[in-house]
């Protein structure tokens, strides 16, 4: 398999899946800061020019990370990066959507890129703090999910867990504060051997 992946980027996750299953995989990396995802290399890999995409061994292409998070989880099951019993299962997925589809896509996109929806100054500095809201209210909703568990699968991280890692990773950039539970989750993360190999090879 090959994952097109940008460092510092939510493409993370998945590569942080793809180490704890330890498949073999390579990885193509995307320029995201030179605007390689709108060339056309890359747009006949994924035409609407976003990492993560997955090329795997069948030849064909996966893309979005909940989706790409679900096949691998449902591909390889002794990775265990799902629980088996349905209502585990969909709290699991329950958490990744909102992890990806909210904090991310609606909060910290708003947060920090405003200028891609609005032009006038005063409309981003509406739009910043409502992604600021929206990510740090996000934020502490997870937390609470998480409660006293160290992950939020309960007994090992799971494809909810990959998100909620690069999500909590932006947050510690942007030196934003961080409910004490996801620090000492991102910490916990941060010692996961296939998180050091992921994040080293990524950060170089
Ligand atoms: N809905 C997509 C979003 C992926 C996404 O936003 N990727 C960002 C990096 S974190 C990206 O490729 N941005 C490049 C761009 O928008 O030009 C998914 O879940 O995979």
């Amino acid at each position: 398999m090959q994952l097109f992946h940008a460092p510092r980027s939510c493409s993370v996750g998945i590569r942080i899946l793809l180490e704890e299953i330890g498949v073999p995989y390579q990885l193509a990396l995307v320029d995201l800061s030179t605007g390689q995802q709108r060339e056309q290399a890359f747009l006949a890999v994924n035409p609407k020019g976003k990492v993560p995409a997955l090329l795997r061994d069948d030849g064909t292409v996966l893309t979005e990370f909940q989706a790409i998070a679900l096949w691998l989880a449902w591909s390889f099951p002794e990775a265990e990066l799902l629980p088996r019993e349905p209502d585990a299962a969909a709290r699991v997925i329950e958490a990744l959507e909102f992890i990806v589809g909210t904090v991310h896509m609606r909060g910290f996109v708003l947060a920090f890129m405003p200028g891609k929806f609005v032009s006038l100054s005063a409309a981003q500095e509406e739009l910043r703090a409502h992604g600021l809201k929206v990510m740090s209210e996000g934020l502490r909703h997870v937390s609470k999910s998480l409660g006293e568990a160290q992950w939020l699968s309960g007994s090992r991280p799971s494809v909810a867990d990959a998100a909620l890692f690069y999500v909590t990773s932006w947050a510690k950039a942007f030196n934003m504060d961080l409910p004490v539970k996801l620090n000492a989750f991102f910490d916990r993360m941060l010692k996961r051997p296939s998180v050091i190999r992921a994040i080293n090879a990524s950060f170089n």
